[in-house]
């Protein structure tokens, strides 16, 4: 399901979908509030199902909240950028 096989980085709630990503792709959303938002591939899982990852966006008392993200079904690090 890795290496080069293509991805897809899509919100649970369908806010954000970035396409058909190959291998270096990069693809980018920005959190405005704090909260918890899921996200999967559309190829290889659905909403909390084999290839899907979490978005942690936790107020920090400053302007730019800071963010972590984790993953599940064999992604690695986040596939997504933090706010900026
Ligand atoms: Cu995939």
């Amino acid at each position: 399901m890795l290496g080069n096989d293509p991805h897809t980085v899509t919100a649970d709630d369908s806010s954000f979908d970035s396409g058909e990503m190959r291998s270096g792709d990069r693809f980018a959303v920005t959190y405005d509030a704090a909260g918890t938002f899921g996200y999967y591939c559309a190829y290889h899982g659905a909403p909390g199902v084999a290839m899907f990852g979490t978005v942690i966006v936790e107020a920090d008392g400053d302007d730019a909240p800071s963010a972590s993200t984790s993953s599940r079904g064999g992604e690695r690090g986040g596939p997504l950028n933090g706010p900026r």
